[in-house]
């Protein structure tokens, strides 16, 4: 069976995820349509990168990414680095003729993004950006009804994504919470999910009118690499420093199609975990998901009888999308790692096979151009067309 070696850069929390989709892939999606072989894994210390190699099961270790994009035995380099490397990395892996896929979002901003969207096009490789919630199966089957025409004309769509990793002050000043290596705050760790669904779901965003607000202005300072995600509380003595990014942001959005409807992510919602939602209303019915119930869609459909009309819940299972290859019977259980596996079944078969896969770096740009649009709405306090926003970078 053909074997393709992965170069991936990285070994923090999505270091973890996509080493253990190489690794799972082909025990659900068999044949394999190649094995992805974890051959060499780098970090930024010689300590953490051979700690990555022997914890994620890599045969080899670097702390120098350059060499490793330019390995000729390397076929795919996986980018799961914080968001300011993104860029340098894929470019120069486009340049030496790698598969690229990338975290998300997948550049700081649209400029950036687009210098990753060229290098791939030139170069001619497969190109994939992890958002890979919309491979949640239940959120493939409100694709597939949609496209079906069960839930008619879309007339609005509501997304939200809610977490509260980061409401306590002292939670630690990782690099999500700085422009200059995330690039945006919530806007770009979270709400670029939803605005992937609305894009995946409704079609193509046309304009934004947002607010964003940064909450907490000053954080205890993270001196370790990776982040750890307001797990590790640091003393209240410790020096902070300044938030430069989003906490929460909320927009207004109109679709080219007509539809329209609005997107708000924070990492500020006590109580709240990975609530990541959409709410999608059609002239014949509305679909209902949230995250943190991954097993379920919510469906209503205007010709359900009328004593009986109201949401119900379809548990994704064997008969839905990617079904066949998961767990035999319904409800038993979707997590993260399996979106992650579908994402590398998916991404794999695609170089196999020479086709295109999505989302890829031109899904990965335009989301870039419409968070873009949604930071300079919120200071501009006015309407942001994303035609004029595209224009800027021709
Ligand atoms: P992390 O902070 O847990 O890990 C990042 C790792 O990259 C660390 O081990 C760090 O030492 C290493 N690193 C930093 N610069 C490097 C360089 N120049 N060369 C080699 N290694 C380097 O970060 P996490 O949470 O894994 O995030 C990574 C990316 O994945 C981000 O872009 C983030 O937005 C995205 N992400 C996506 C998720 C999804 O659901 N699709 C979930 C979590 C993160
Ligand atoms: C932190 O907010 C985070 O890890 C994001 O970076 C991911 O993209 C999200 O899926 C889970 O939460």
């Amino acid at each position: 069976m053909k074997k393709l070696n992965v170069g991936m850069i990285g070994g923090g929390f999505m270091g973890k995820a996509h080493s253990l989709a190489y690794a799972g892939m082909p025990m659900f999606f068999w044949p394999a349509p190649a094995i992805p072989h974890r051959h060499t894994i780098v970090d930024v210390t010689d300590q953490l990168a051979k700690d990555a190699a022997q914890r994620l099961g890599f045969e080899h270790y670097s702390t120098d990414w350059k060499q490793v994009v330019e390995d000729p035995n390397i076929d795919i380099i996986d980018i799961v680095t914080p968001n300011d490397s993104h860029a340098d990395i894929a470019i120069a892996a486009a340049k030496a003729g790698k598969h690229i896929i990338s975290e998300k979002p997948l550049a700081r901003n649209a400029e950036e993004a687009k210098k990753m969207l060229d290098a791939v096009k030139e170069a001619g490789v497969k190109h994939m950006v992890a958002f890979n919630y919309r491979r949640t199966p239940a959120v493939a089957l409100a694709k597939k009804y949609i496209e079906e025409g069960k839930i008619g004309n879309i007339l609005n769509f509501r997304g939200t994504y809610l977490q509260d990793w980061s409401a306590d002050p002292n939670s630690p000043l990782s690099w999500r919470f700085q422009k200059e290596r995330a690039g945006s705050g919530a806007l770009g760790d979270i709400g670029t999910h939803v605005i992937d669904y609305a894009r995946y779901l409704v079609g193509e965003i046309s304009d934004v009118m947002a607010i964003a607000k940064t909450w907490i202005g000053e954080r205890p300072i993270q001196t370790s690499g990776f982040d750890s995600l307001g797990n590790v509380k640091i003393g209240t003595d410790a020096p902070k420093g300044i938030v430069d990014v989003d906490d929460e942001f909320a927009t207004l959005i109109k679709f080219e199609n007509g539809a329209i409807g609005s997107i708000e992510a924070t990492r500020n919602a006590w109580g709240r975990n990975n609530f990541l939602t959409f709410e999608i209303h059609g002239d014949k019915g509305s679909l209902y998901f949230n995250y943190e119930r991954r097993d379920e869609l919510q469906v209503c459909f205007s010709d359900d009888p009328s004593d009986s009309r109201g949401f119900r819940t379809v548990y994704t299972g064997p008969a839905h999308p990617y079904g066949e290859h998961l767990w035999p019977i319904p409800a038993l259980g979707i997590g993260y790692g399996e979106t992650k596996m579908i994402e590398a079944y998916d991404f794999v078969k695609s170089i196999v096979e020479n086709t295109e896969v999505s989302p890829n770096f031109e899904d990965g740009y335009r989301v870039a151009l419409i968070s873009d649009a949604i930071l300079e709405s919120a200071e501009k306090g006015e309407w942001v067309k994303l035609v004029e926003k595209e224009a800027e970078l021709k």
